[in-house]
């Protein structure tokens, strides 16, 4: 190399280490942000469908390969896979449902490998009284781990463990995958620590900004944020009332699951137009992140009222949560023989539905 060019390398190197400073490294992995591109755009192809835990059990069957009950109906594995990094922070091997966390990561890299979508929710414990997410005695959790709080070191340290585990999501070249992270979901309903009625919105923005912040200076790049109230919310003022800024949130979502029809489809279109108008006016990705009606006794629950509802909207993805294994009656998602399963086909089947082989090359597309 001569010498003129060598200079003028070192000064690109400086100049450039100086315009970006040490905080300043790009939010965004290459990878990460032709996701976010191409995946503001989808919805014109139509809806991905997504399951929680898909890949790792289902109804009759644990743990094993290339395996899932969404799959054994419809022949294609769901375009969405979602799981739930809740005990991660206490440093063990499975997560809080029993499953091992070195299987959620090689799924997740698996997922991306057939060109599929990842989000990941957080159930994490209550870190004031040492119980699960849904211990909601104390008022004064978010508080507590704020900067100048009691917990405050202690949940730097569980962000730390987050972030360690998103930057391990590599794959064999190096790639690290991106995911979404949709920590502190359902937050307009007062079930978890960090509830509506559980902390003030000031209280719930700094800890969205306290996470993005620290994951961040752990080297994050690979994760996009999803803002996943419930369906509490009944105009858009009331939906952004915590929304954490523009700056830190990718997708605008929502929770709701059916349990009275009318109701459902009351509040699936309620929270669809608001969400739907905030990722228009904020540029913001839109997703159905958590819905189902458990056990689906409805035979034609997915033609005749998820689909006409949510075609309607420019959605990216709807996703369904777990079928568990280890709870009766607790699934989202039909397995062979199951009430809804040929209704899910005829879905599966519809031109506005997308699975795994539908979206090949389109979310990673440069
Ligand atoms: C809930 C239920 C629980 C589970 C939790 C986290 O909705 O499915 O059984 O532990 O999600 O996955």
């Amino acid at each position: 190399m001569k010498k003129s060019i060598l200079i003028l390398s070192a000064v690109t190197v400086i100049l450039g280490i100086g315009c970006t400073g040490k905080n300043q490294q790009p939010q965004h992995s290459p990878e990460t942000e032709v996701l976010l591109q191409n995946l503001k755009s989808i919805h014109e192809k139509g809806f991905m469908f997504g399951h929680h835990d898909d890949p790792v059990y289902g109804i009759g069957w644990d743990g094993d390969r290339d395996r899932s009950d969404v799959k054994s109906v419809c022949g294609d594995y769901p375009a969405v896979f979602s799981f739930d990094l809740g005990r991660i922070e206490l440093g063990g091997e499975k997560n809080l449902d029993n499953v091992p966390l070195a299987r959620i990561r090689e799924e997740i890299v698996a997922q991306y490998e057939r060109g599929g979508l990842v989000s990941l929710s957080w159930h994490a414990d209550n870190p004031l009284t040492g119980k699960d997410s849904w211990d909601v005695s104390d008022s004064t959790v978010v508080a507590s781990i704020l900067p100048g709080g009691s917990n405050h070191e202690k949940f730097i340290g569980w962000l730390d463990t987050v972030a360690e585990f998103l930057n391990s999501l590599t794959t064999r070249e190096g790639v690290k995958v991106p995911v979404f992270f949709r920590p502190f979901h359902e937050h307009t309903g007062s079930w978890f620590w960090w509830g509506q009625n559980l902390c003030s919105a000031q209280e719930y923005k700094e800890l969205w900004r306290m996470t993005y912040n620290r994951l961040k200076e752990k080297g994050v790049n690979n994760v996009l944020y999803a803002y996943s109230p419930g369906s509490e919310p009944q105009d858009t003022t009331e939906y952004l009332e915590r929304y954490p800024g523009d700056d830190i949130i990718d997708l605008v979502g929502f929770d709701t699951y059916q349990f009275d029809r009318d109701a459902y489809i009351e509040q699936m279109e309620r929270s669809l137009q608001i969400a739907s108008s905030v990722g228009a006016t904020h540029n913001k990705i839109v997703a159905v992140t958590e819905t189902g009606y458990e056990t689906i006794p409805d035979s034609v629950w997915w033609t005749q009222t998820l689909l006409p509802i949510v075609e309607k909207y420019p959605v990216a993805y709807v996703l369904v949560w777990r079928n568990a294994r280890e709870r009766e009656n607790h699934y989202y998602a039909p397995y062979p023989g199951q009430t809804s399963a040929e209704d899910f086909i005829n879905f599966y089947r519809n031109e506005r539905t997308l699975f795994s082989n539908d979206i090949k090359g389109e979310l990673y597309k440069k």
